[in-house]
């Protein structure tokens, strides 16, 4: 029965074939690991640019990770077969690419590590592993069980493809006193600078191993002979690799033991296995991994991933799969973001500062040092660039290089979530120069400025332009020609300005607070008057002046976001917004979640772009688009519609049951960024995950759960406490910590009170507001609500 297990910090799948998709994630800054359950892996490191040390037969898409990551036999993996050689029976660990009925099959992703547990004929096979915390290499450990009363004669061989790195040159040998496979390339180019800018790269692909094999085998082809990968031809007939080498062959590592197990006993391996630029470096890590303590190794990876990711809230609550995922891997993929950058040189700006609203509240100073960083790629104009360049060698790449329009909301969205949780107002007064005008500037300036340059570029109806994007990257031909408006960014701005309003009167600035609350008004009324229709607003107005996502349109009727963020900026009155959360309800609330817009298109609209032309249901053409079901949440808490609010973030965990991790093909270990939409048209691929963890939705749902579901924010130099606990949940009970202070809340229902009430050290707190927080001390909470 697939289960959390380790008070959930654990998860056990016991089924290879329940969700064949289902994978776990390691990650440091320098490498991301996706192991799948049954042994496929997709990971990818910096040099400083994103590489692969283990590649397809192909080559695919070179830098990014691709939703719905489908696998196939040659997909690269990690895996290890067992053949008994007195019975000729060969399995593999931990299923592909055998695919043998076993015995007994765990899959247990856990905080820091992956496991698994095999059995077959008697054989137990032990898997597991490991990143060191700053190195680029996997650290395994495998353990064979003879668990019958006789001896067992095992042959055991790791296999561990490496592809098709380059068309130049590839191959590969083994080195004895590495002893280690070394799987060789070059990286292909053509340009002579090209050949001195790749001196450094990590060429090699290398296994390593603690103990010296019988025999080792480097080219992959070798191996499979006729049998293929399920039955490979080199182990056939109780048969032995034959030491052989690659010449610009396709090359693997496998290397060969002859075991004799006495009952009841054990054999131990370790390997590690990654990236080189030579034997030097592979004799370093080794000594460092393979020859030194793992279980420190062990430990100091623990408290990289789980005491770096320290999250800021503890919860009790009567739903346990919320409480394991909050507790758990809900920070756990929030520290991935903020951590990595999502493993780019040039995240899109968008994205470097959401990730950095959900760092907040892990480690502010680094969601400070993202603000500060965001704000020196800032034009002198007040523009936001679309990227966000990390290295000096970086280049802004694919994606942004297109021009989008959004990016200054995200902006002032971080940035006052940081003013509220730190009460750090310091870093307003922060000096920090222009990407082009060396005179620095005030942040407060900065934001002020990436305000004024979106109130700035906007239409003869005052509506902002979108170009060819706005927080939708494939919304490209809405606005190319350079007409096209975004009604979300209209409220999304809207939105902004108002948040910024209230810091700039706070400060005393009610200069520009005035001006903000005016243009934010401003903008309200405009999107009333061009894009309520019907019982929704529309997504934007085409070149052509067309207002599109509205009930006239066949495909792509309404869209998600534009009624998220008129409930975030104001716009919708209750009426509008009861009529708005209707239509939501009938077209786009799905058993999976709500899709981002419905009916997805199923032909190319050359108004409105690229996102016509993916798939039905898939990303950002109808599918149940976390990112932005994460805004309509949010949206919901704002507009004080809770139980909504909490359905909505709910419906994105995969639960620990066999039927929702069938449907989903995942494990409630992270929040993907979509499940496949396009449910009333395309009813038998809803729900599937994309099982891409990359997706700015953490962040939101984080904070949310946070600032709205436990309700404890600061504000000020204060914090607010209005918990807004599901109408289902008749208790809760919370630890959140907050600019060093820690707040044990307790909450709970009664009969006889007609509203919320707050007591902080038994002292009712009038709407639950504390005038001043003091760092070290631990406050008392009670809250009572109706029942
Ligand atoms: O990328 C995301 C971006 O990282 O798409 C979001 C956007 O807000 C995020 O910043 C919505 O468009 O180019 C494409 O078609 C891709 O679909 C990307 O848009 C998408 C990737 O799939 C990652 O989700």
């Amino acid at each position: 029965m697939p289960s959390f297990i380790d008070n959930g910090t654990r998860f056990h799948l016991d089924d290879p074939t329940l969700a064949p998709n289902s994978a776990g994630y390691l990650w440091n800054r320098r490498m991301m690991i996706q192991m799948n359950s049954r042994g496929y892996a997709v990971s990818q490191y910096m040099d400083p640019e994103p590489r692969k040390y283990a590649h397809p037969p192909i080559i695919p898409a070179p830098t990014f990770m691709l939703p719905e990551q489908t696998y196939y036999p040659n997909h690269p993996g990690r895996f290890f077969y067992v053949r008994d050689n007195d019975t000729g029976t060969l399995f593999s660990a931990p299923y592909e690419p055998v695919r043998a009925r076993l015995d007994r099959f765990a899959f247990e992703p856990g905080l820091s590590d992956i496991r698994w547990l095999i059995e077959k004929d008697g054989v137990r096979v032990e898997l597991c592993l490991v990143l060191p915390v700053d190195d680029v290499a996997e650290l395994w450990t495998a353990k064979i069980t003879n668990m019958t009363s006789a001896p067992k004669k095992l042959t055991f061989v790791p296999f561990f493809p490496v592809g098709f790195s380059s068309w130049m040159n590839l191959g590969g040998h083994f080195d004895a006193d590495l002893n280690a496979v070394l799987c060789t390339s070059v990286t292909p180019y053509q340009k002579i600078e090209q050949y001195f800018k790749n001196q450094h790269l990590k060429d090699i692909t290398f296994l390593a191993a603690s103990r010296r094999p019988d025999h080792f085998e480097v080219g992959q082809q070798a191996f499979e002979g006729e049998g293929g990968l399920r039955a490979p031809s080199a182990l056939a007939d109780g048969g032995h690799l034959r030491d052989g080498e690659a010449y610009y062959e396709i090359p693997a590592c496998i290397m060969q033991w002859d075991l004799t197990i006495a009952g009841g006993e054990s054999e131990d391996f370790r390997f590690l296995f990654g990236p080189a630029r030579d034997e030097a470096e592979i004799s370093a890590l080794k000594t460092r991994y393979l020859d030194g303590d793992i279980e420190q190794v062990r430990r100091d990876y623990h408290a990289y991933v789980v005491e770096g990711g320290r999250s800021c809230l503890k919860v009790q609550s009567p739903d346990e799969t919320f409480n394991h995922v909050v507790n758990h891997w809900l920070p756990r993929q929030v520290f991935y973001h903020g951590d990595t950058n999502r493993l780019t040189t040039d995240p899109q700006t968008r994205n470097y500062l959401q990730d950095a609203l959900g760092m907040l509240f892990i480690r502010p100073e680094a969601a400070r040092a993202v603000i500060l960083h965001a704000v020196s790629q800032q034009h002198v104009s007040g523009k936001m660039p679309d990227g966000i360049l990390l290295r000096p060698d970086a280049e802004l790449k694919y994606i942004n290089q297109v021009p989008h329009t959004d990016h200054g909301v995200w902006l002032v969205i971080t940035a006052k979530a940081y003013l509220d949780e730190t009460g750090d107002h310091s870093i307003l007064d922060e000096m920090v120069a222009w990407t082009d005008d060396p005179a620095p500037a005030s942040v407060r300036e900065h934001i002020t400025r990436a305000l004024r340059f979106l109130a700035a570029a906007v239409d003869e109806r005052g509506l902002p332009y979108i170009e060819q994007g706005d927080w939708c990257d494939p919304m490209n031909m809405v606005g190319y020609k350079g007409k096209g408006v975004s009604g979300w960014l209209a409220e999304a701005s809207s939105h902004a300005m108002s948040l910024w309003s209230e810091v700039c009167a706070a400060e005393g600035d009610q200069e520009t607070a005035g001006w903000l609350k005016a243009e934010a008004d401003a903008l309200v009324e405009r999107i009333n008057r061009h894009l309520w229709v019907g019982d929704w607003y529309g997504r934007g107005i085409t070149d052509d002046g067309v207002v599109f996502g509205v009930p006239a349109d066949k495909e792509g009727r309404i869209f998600l976001n534009a009624q998220s963020w008129a409930l975030l900026c104001g716009a919708a009155d209750d009426d509008r917004k009861a009529r708005m959360l209707k239509a939501i309800d009938e077209q786009l609330v799905t058993p999976y979640g709500v899709e981002i817009q419905a009916p997805s298109f199923t032909a190319m609209r050359e108004d409105i772009g690229r996102l016509t032309q993916k798939w039905p249901g898939v990303a950002e053409n109808g599918s149940v688009y976390n990112h932005a079901a994460a805004f309509y949440a949010a949206s919901l808490y704002h507009v004080g519609e809770s139980d909504r609010g909490f359905n909505v973030l709910r419906a994105m965990m995969t639960n620990p049951d066999r039927e929702d991790i069938a449907a989903r093909g995942q494990l409630p270990l992270y929040i993907p960024n979509y499940y496949r939409g396009a449910y009333r048209q395309f009813p038998r691929t809803a729900g599937r995950s994309s099982n891409l963890f990359n997706t700015g939705t953490v962040a939101w749902v984080y904070r949310m759960v946070i600032e709205q579901l436990c309700g404890v924010r600061g504000d000020g130099k204060g914090a607010v406490i209005a918990p807004q606990v599901p109408s289902s949940w008749q208790t809760l009970s919370f630890t959140r910590r907050l600019r060093g202070a820690t707040f044990n809340v307790t909450f709970s229902r009664d009969d006889g009170i007609a509203e919320q009430v707050v007591e902080i050290d038994g002292q009712r707190a009038e709407g639950g507001r504390l005038a001043g927080i003091e760092a070290g001390r631990i406050y008392d909470v009670r809250v009572k609500a109706p029942r």
